[in-house]
């Protein structure tokens, strides 16, 4: 909680490349609703992008990309605070503190960096495993209450909770142990390819993915070639019928509608209408927020003081967090 009595949330995403439909629809689309009634802190968590190798100059543009993005999907720079992670020194500074009480063989159990590790053989870095560490030291920083994010960071997030209540347990009660916030529906969006998979930025198969950027033709003919299950009937089954189901939860996400009212509207219809219906539906979420983006971005002086600004509260109250946290455990404080 925040010193107005208001709960605080905390999420980010990292500027890796382009974002997918499935970062939009379980993560982001979240954040703007929140902002009514909570204290919210959005992050481009720029320094967890570089646990995989990136080009300097995408990773700038990548990272002012996404934060336009923040905005034309809703969050408002006077509601809430959006900032770059690397901006606030604080997130790498409460990290080694964190890492001082984190075991080793708690984050060799980690699935991501289990997945991230297999499929980055030649970069296997200590960053990647520490990856849980800074995102612990995200969202502790602002004393956070909630963290709205798709169901893979579930882990992480349990994580971070152990940390906090070590932390305390160690030094007495300073952190405020989160709580995620996880979708019920669309926690968790399937490539279009592979129903077994997430759908993942990092998908070598184009056509698996639908990237926010993506044009309206690109859209349709992705969801045309999406595979389909057996039979014909357009069903919410996720076990037997996992990617009609994912379908579904896609087209009743951009749609409104909800899964029961999609099923009836495509009684008696075939796999090709629910595809057609679900492009539509898609298009008309990303057409608007691709206009904004670009807006947004056309006006660099406006982005940047907006992070500049956002910057500034977010180290406020980072700078107060780390120096309580200093103090706990037992560092001499500066004289300034
Ligand atoms: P990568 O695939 O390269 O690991 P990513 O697509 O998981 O990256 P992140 O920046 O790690 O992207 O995730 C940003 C947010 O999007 C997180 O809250 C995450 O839970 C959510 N998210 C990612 N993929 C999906 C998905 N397929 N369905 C729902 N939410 C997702
Ligand atoms: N690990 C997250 C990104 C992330 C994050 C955070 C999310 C970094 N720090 C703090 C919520 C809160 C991911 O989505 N891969």
């Amino acid at each position: 909680m925040n010193s107005n009595g208001k709960k605080v949330v905390f999420s980010g995403v990292q500027p890796t490349g382009k974002i997918t439909l499935g970062n939009y629809l379980g993560a982001i689309k979240n954040w703007q609703p929140l902002q009514e009634e909570y204290d919210c802190l959005y992050c481009v968590v720029d320094l967890h992008s570089i646990t995989v190798a990136q080009v300097p100059a995408e990773l700038r543009k990548n990272t002012m990309e996404l934060a336009a993005l923040y905005i034309a999907c809703g969050i408002s720079p006077d509601k809430s605070t959006l900032f770059v992670q690397s901006h606030v020194p604080q997130h790498a500074e409460l990290q080694w503190v964190l890492d001082t009480i984190t075991y080793v063989g708690e984050l060799n159990r980690m699935t991501q960096y289990k997945d991230k590790a297999r499929k980055h053989k030649d970069n296997i870095n200590m960053g990647l495993m520490n990856y849980p560490v800074l995102m612990a030291s995200d969202i502790l920083l602002y004393m956070t209450d909630l963290v709205p994010v798709g169901k893979d960071q579930k882990q992480h997030l349990e994580l971070a909770r152990t940390i906090a209540q070590r932390f305390n347990n160690r030094y007495s009660d300073t952190f405020v142990v989160p709580e995620g916030l996880v979708n019920k529906h669309g926690a968790k969006i399937m490539s279009l390819q592979d129903p077994s998979a997430k759908m993942s930025k990092s998908d070598e198969n184009e056509n698996a993915v639908i990237y926010l950027t993506d044009d309206s033709a690109t859209v349709a003919r992705k969801l045309k070639r999406a595979v389909t299950d057996s039979e014909t009937e357009v069903r919410y089954d996720v076990k037997n019928k996992p990617a009609v189901s994912n379908l579904l939860t896609i087209y009743s996400l951009c749609s409104g509608q909800s899964i029961a009212a999609a099923e009836k509207q495509f009684v008696g219809m075939g796999y090709g209408a629910l595809k057609e219906a679900t492009a539509q539906a898609v298009n008309q979420v990303l057409q608007p927020i691709q206009a904004e983006q670009q807006r947004i971005l056309a006006d660099k002086g406006y982005l940047e003081n907006v992070l500049k600004e956002g910057a500034q509260r977010a180290e406020s109250i980072a700078y107060k967090t780390l120096s309580k946290v200093y103090r706990k455990v037992g560092f001499v404080p500066r004289i300034r």
